[in-house]
């Protein structure tokens, strides 16, 4: 057999012993990333004319990837319904059998804004057994996202077997390329989301304390790529806080914070709102936002140390 087969994604997910159905989601959710890899590098980049849950304009690019990846899921037979960050209400598959099976909610094209000017995006899921998908984070059986960048990449963990890194070939296969990966427990790179002139004092004094520490600061404006770079490079810890403006922060739990806190904790890193675990946040709308610090557990628990120092 051919090595890149050998090393191939289908291959680890049976080999780590991965249920069916499962594996069957995150080899789908690979597959439809190849279609979104090839529309955002030859397809249109304009308004699609609708908006999203949040008000917010759809790009084509928005519409199209959701399109792709609904599709995937619901080819497996073994999704029974979806939310994504671009539909309005909970998807029900009529494919699915009705006991047993998966619910799935993504982010198809996080960060799309930034593709116009070829900054890396992604599409980010998170998977729950059962039907339904806006569950609490702890509850999740497996995540993963796929990073459209100079490479195209896909980090998965499911069932507790691992955080694993695969790379999109020319022959179009995705590779192992990092197997059980570990965030260092402390890095030297964080990244500040949010404006400045919007911190809170406890978020203003954490984020001095990470400069004059010599912490570097590095934001692309994209969470995959961001939470990539921490996860793989050497830790840290990445922040969207409550902000004056915000003050539940921006990024979405069921979309965004969810999944990526499942990976990072699973890799030996934590994510917090500033007081308590995201993972263990009670997830009860899809429009559902949090505060986040996540990455390293010593930046994290640092991070909890000063925003809760009275
Ligand atoms: P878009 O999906 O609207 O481009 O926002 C991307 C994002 O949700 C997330 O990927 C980034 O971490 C965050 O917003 C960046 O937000 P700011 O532009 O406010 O820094």
């Amino acid at each position: 057999m051919y090595k890149h087969v050998k090393r191939g994604l289908w291959n680890h997910l049976m080999k780590n012993g991965i249920e069916m159905g499962l594996a069957s989601i995150i080899y789908e959710v690979g597959v439809a990333s190849k279609y979104v890899n090839h529309a955002m590098r030859t397809g249109d980049l304009g308004l699609a004319g609708t908006s999203n849950l949040y008000g917010e304009d759809q790009l084509a690019l928005d519409v199209l990837a959701d399109e792709i990846i609904k599709d995937r899921l619901d080819h497996t037979g073994r999704v029974r319904r979806i939310i994504s960050e671009e539909q309005s209400e909970i998807i029900i598959f009529d494919r699915a059998r009705r006991s047993g099976g998966y619910a799935v909610c993504y982010d198809p094209l996080d960060g799309s804004s930034l593709v116009d000017v070829n900054l890396s995006v992604g599409t980010i899921v998170a998977i729950y057994a059962g039907q339904d998908p806006l569950q609490d984070g702890c509850r999740q059986v497996g995540a993963m996202y796929v990073l459209y960048g100079p490479r195209t990449t896909l980090v998965y963990c499911a069932a507790g077997t691992g955080v694993h890194e695969f790379t999109l070939n020319s022959l179009g296969e995705f590779v192992l390329t990092r197997e059980n990966i570990r965030i260092r427990p402390s890095g030297k790179i964080f990244s500040p989301g949010g404006l400045r002139s919007d911190y809170l004092p406890e978020h203003e004094n954490l984020v001095r304390h990470l400069e004059k520490s010599g912490y570097k600061l590095r934001y692309s404006g994209g969470f995959v790529p961001d939470i990539n770079q921490i996860l793989l490079k050497g830790g840290g810890l990445f922040m969207y806080p409550a902000t004056t403006r915000a003050p539940s922060g921006k990024l979405r739990l069921p979309f965004e914070l969810n999944p990526m806190a499942y990976l990072v904790t699973a890799a030996g890193g934590a994510a917090t709102n500033g007081r308590q675990a995201i993972l263990d946040l009670e997830c009860h709308d899809l429009d559902q936002r949090s505060p986040i610090y996540i990455g390293s557990r010593e930046e994290v628990e640092l991070a909890e140390k000063i925003l809760n120092q009275q």
